[in-house]
């Protein structure tokens, strides 16, 4: 598999090797979160926040409802609709498929298709508030990157309000709260986000933008408006998330403003249309829900750019010597330093905090002789690594010979040969700009998908 590829790449795997020489990866393999690009000047690398992306995270939560049987269907129901109390063919059983709405078509891939929804019962205890609650739940703290968009297939609520939670479902904070008329219903004024500014961006809110009229009909969504702040800091087209980044860093309340390990809705009170209840007919209000639009990612306090679900479990991929699901600590044995959140801004500006080991590591010069072993380490404990498969793998080629050192290609040198060796060489790497300048940027965008592991094996063997 390897050799035709490479035979018929050669050309452009030699400038590849011979390009990123020119910029040797000071930060080693450690720093996995960076790209390299081209630019004028030849290859570049581009650091970022380390951090998984953005996905839509209906897919990872359970939902929960209270009361536990709300959902219509046990017994069958007949439904009107709110505008015609003669109107009844909306039927709901929960024992035929067709005319089940069970929590699960809230979230279903063909998803954002209108026509699956759950449905509550309807309102028949009334006056007794029909009040339901849908719990999302993570097990995982999310980081929100787009807005809460909920679409009603049922009138919007009249009253409503969404709440997170930050401890997976011990406390509950609202988010934000929805009514047809705030004052009467929370004693809120109401406002809109054109009142929220930047030294407001943490108030709590009531709207009445998601409930008043009755013209559902037309817009059935209710929403939770996160783009709009992250405006307040990015600009209206978002193209300055360097500058919300920034604020990210230095801003807890901030950060944490976005953070969510556990959604709540609560419906408080159904669309009736009217002033007046129709107490006659029942079946004219319900909450029913075709979708909710969750769009966010794992938090892994910028110590990891992935982020897996296995096991019904999502979990950050931890770099940077942490770990932790949230990577929230520092690994066994690598407390050298307190545990510290990564940065967004990227390096060289910002820094990636990484934890370091406890023992007092092998203090050598990257100009040692690649053969010798370092003395330090027979002489150290156990946990004295200079090379392992995991964290301490050799670069460009190397082989980890029994935890010690790394045998490294010819080109290269370095503990764990992470350097060219013609950089030390009179004049440096400067001898191979030519096949820098051929270099096709196509070809250089397949190396790069094809991954760093594989380019530098590939780097070694023309090398040899
Ligand atoms: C739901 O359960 C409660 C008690 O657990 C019961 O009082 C109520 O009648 C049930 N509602 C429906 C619609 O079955
Ligand atoms: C819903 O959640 C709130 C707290 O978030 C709680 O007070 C209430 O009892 C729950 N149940 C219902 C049916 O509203
Ligand atoms: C949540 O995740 C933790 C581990 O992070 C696990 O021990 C626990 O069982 C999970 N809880 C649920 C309800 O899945
Ligand atoms: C009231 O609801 C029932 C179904 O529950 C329906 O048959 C009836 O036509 C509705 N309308 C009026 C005005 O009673
Ligand atoms: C882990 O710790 C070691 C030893 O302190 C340090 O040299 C290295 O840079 C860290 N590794 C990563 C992946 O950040
Ligand atoms: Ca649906």
């Amino acid at each position: 598999m390897i050799f035709p590829l490479f035979l018929t790449l050669q050309a452009s795997w030699l400038t590849v090797c011979q390009a990123t020489q020119h910029y040797p990866a000071t930060w080693g393999h450690y720093d996995l979160c960076k790209s390299q690009g081209y630019t004028e000047e030849g290859l570049t690398w581009y650091y970022m926040a380390c951090q998984p992306e953005a996905a839509d995270m209906t897919k990872y939560l359970k939902v929960t409802l209270d009361p536990p049987n709300i959902t219509c269907g046990d017994p069958p129901e007949t439904y009107c609709t709110l505008e015609n109390p003669y109107m009844c063919n909306n039927e709901c059983d929960a024992a035929t498929d067709e005319l089940a709405h069970p929590p699960e078509l809230m979230f279903d891939i063909v998803g954002r298709n209108p026509t699956t929804f759950w449905q509550s019962t309807s309102w028949k205890k009334y006056p007794k508030p029909l009040a339901v609650n849908i719990t999302l739940s993570w097990n995982k703290t999310i980081e929100l990157t787009d807005d809460i968009v909920i679409t009603f297939e049922s009138g919007r609520p009249e009253q409503m309000v969404l709440e997170k939670s930050l401890d997976y479902g011990r406390s509950w904070q609202p988010y934000q709260f929805y009514a047809t008329d705030c004052l009467d219903a929370f004693t809120m004024e109401p406002k809109t986000m054109k009142d929220i500014t930047q030294h407001t961006l943490l108030d709590i809110i009531c709207t009445e933008e998601y409930s008043r009229g009755y013209v559902w009909k037309n817009d059935k969504t209710v929403r939770f408006e996160i783009r709009d702040r992250f405006a307040l800091f990015a600009g209206p087209k978002l193209h300055n998330m360097a500058s919300l980044y920034g604020q990210l860093d230095t801003t807890k309340n901030l950060r944490d403003f976005f953070t969510i390990t556990d959604l709540r809705i609560r419906l408080l009170r159904p669309a009736t249309g009217a002033t007046m209840v129709d107490e006659n007919n029942l079946s004219r209000y319900y909450y029913a829900i075709s979708d909710i639009k969750v769009h966010g990612r794992c938090k892994c306090n910028l110590h990891a750019n992935s982020c897996i679900y296995d096991k019904e479990k999502l979990t950050c991929e931890c770099e940077h010597n942490t770990t932790g699901p949230d990577c929230g600590r520092c690994k066994r044995n690598f407390q050298a330093r307190a545990w510290s959140a990564g940065s967004y801004l990227p390096i060289p500006k910002g820094t990636a905090n990484i934890c370091m080991a406890n023992y007092a590591g092998p203090v050598i010069a990257p100009q040692v002789a690649l053969s010798t072993v370092p003395s330090v380490q027979v002489a150290n404990s156990k946990r004295a690594r200079v090379c392992d498969s995991e964290l301490l793998r050799c670069q460009n080629g190397g082989v980890c010979v029994n935890y010690v050192r790394c045998q490294c290609p010819p080109a290269y040198t370095g503990l764990l040969c992470e350097k060219p060796r013609c950089e030390k060489e009179p004049g440096g790497c400067g001898g191979s700009d030519s096949g820098q300048a051929s270099l096709h940027p196509p070809s250089l965008i397949l190396l790069l998908l094809l991954g760093g592991v594989f380019l530098t094996e590939i780097c070694w063997i023309t090398v040899l």
